[in-house]
């Protein structure tokens, strides 16, 4: 069975933690979709490290890793990427293999989400200006470059074809490229030479193989279940399909071949970009949990916003996954306060009150109501056990259990690797 480990809320759930914390029980660890604008930290003997393109399983050495044909994948970041992992001597060129289906990030993607956001004005998506949408859209345009076309010696000609029409949008736009498209060839022609070095596979055969096998494969989610293309917050999404069906078609496996699906969530929520966000709170308390929580985009620098734990956000991302077990992060982040509001319901203009997601969070004008629980206030970092929690949070995790009929299986207390408290 292939098990999937995804986001539920609008990313930075804290998914590379309990990837490299699950690891050891798996032997492939895959990332599905997306692209350079993750970025998954994991924190490991005093270490702290970004990912944003190579799965999490990296860190340990009998663990196969792999980028799957649904991620666009950007070869000057991947370099950056395998170098600042050096100095862990890691055995990078065995343990990594790259689809040949997987889409390639050109220069001028990146300068086409700019010219993009730019053209949008107000209505700007908020994107990571990584090229993501530009690379997804010349996937499904069918004219995108893959990374099997790398050691084709037709490269070069496919590249320049393409290139050739992102100048034509571009200087529909205005969008001045000349200043700096020379050099980001450059290194993008540097980095692609550097790319050949690891294995680029049909990684479909290497899952499949493996699942026959009966090797164990994790599918790393990136993003979050509400920034899905289909079912997020659309046009304030990202171009991937971020839930558990992505897996099948961003690895090549059959929907029967899944198994556990592991929902990540925060005990609050944030958001970094725009679009709707009916819990975010905008004043000290939003501004308290975004100092303790540390929430600044990993790949951005970005502040992201925040707001109360939305469970009717929650409930809808559980049914689009089949969500089997759940894992809630950075409860310590809410130590010291004296009280924790949840959204249980939006209480729409005509005052019903509803669990169910509006088609348009924005034009439904819809308001969250709460219910409050009492502040834990305790310093959980030795807790390690379901019996270890202070009174006040073992109610919170018990109404939430009950509320979304799924077990809570860890507890993340910190960002260290041993920081988790364990259901049993
Ligand atoms: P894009 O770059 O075109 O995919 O952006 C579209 C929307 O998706 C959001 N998005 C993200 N949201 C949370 N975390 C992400 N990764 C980084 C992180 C983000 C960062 O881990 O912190 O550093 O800013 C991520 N990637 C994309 C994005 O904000 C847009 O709303
Ligand atoms: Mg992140």
């Amino acid at each position: 069975m292939i098990d999937v480990l995804l986001g539920l809320q609008w990313g930075d759930e804290g998914k590379g933690k309990i990837v490299d914390v699950l690891a050891p029980q798996y032997q492939v660890v895959a990332r599905f979709q997306g692209g350079p604008n993750a970025g998954h930290t994991l924190e490991f003997d005093g270490f702290k490290h970004v990912l944003h393109q190579i799965p999490s399983g990296i860190f340990r050495s009998d663990i196969q890793n792999i980028i799957g044909n649904g991620v666009v994948l950007d070869p000057i970041t991947f370099k950056k990427e395998i170098d600042a992992l050096a100095k862990y001597n890691l055995p990078l060129t065995k343990n990594l293999q790259i689809s040949r289906k997987a889409s390639i990030i050109v220069p001028t993607h990146r300068l086409l989400d700019a010219a993009y956001e730019q053209a949008k004005g107000e209505s700007k998506i908020g994107s990571t200006l990584r090229g993501i949408g530009p690379t997804y859209q010349d996937k499904v345009a069918r004219q995108g470059l893959r990374v099997g076309d790398v050691i084709s010696p037709k490269f070069a000609d496919k590249y320049g074809k393409l290139v050739a029409l992102h100048k034509i949008i571009l200087e529909q736009n205005n969008f001045d490229y000349a200043s700096v498209l020379p050099q980001a060839e450059e290194e993008f022609f540097a980095a692609v030479e550097f790319m050949k070095q690891f294995s680029l596979t049909d990684s479909e055969y290497a899952i499949n193989d493996a699942l026959n096998d009966g090797r164990k494969i994790l599918a790393e989610g990136a993003q979050g279940s509400l920034l899905d293309l289909d079912f997020g917050s659309y046009p304030f999404v990202t171009s991937s399909n971020t839930t558990a069906a992505g897996a099948c078609t961003g690895l090549g496996v059959a929907p029967r071949q899944i198994g556990e699906v592991y929902g990540i969530f925060k005990a609050y929520c944030t958001r970094v970009g725009s679009g709707p966000f009916p819990t975010e709170l905008n004043d000290e308390t939003g501004e308290r949990i975004r100092q303790e929580g540390r929430e600044f985009g990993a790949t951005t620098g970005r502040p992201r916003r925040c707001g109360w734990l939305d469970l009717p956000a929650l409930r809808y991302a559980i049914m689009i996954n089949g969500v089997t077990q759940l894992v809630m992060m950075k409860v310590d982040v809410l130590n010291s306060f004296d009280e924790i509001q949840v959204c249980t319901h939006y209480k729409m203009p005509d005052g019903t009150l509803s669990d169910q997601m509006p088609y348009d969070l924005i034009d439904a004008d819809i308001t969250p109501v709460y219910r409050s629980f009492a502040g834990w206030k305790t310093d959980l970092s030795a807790a390690r056990m379901f019996d270890d929690m202070p009174a006040e949070l073992a109610a919170y995790v018990s109404y939430l259990e009950e509320t979304l009929n799924l077990p809570i299986s860890f507890i993340s207390t910190s960002p260290d690797r041993e920081a988790l408290i364990h259901r049993q």
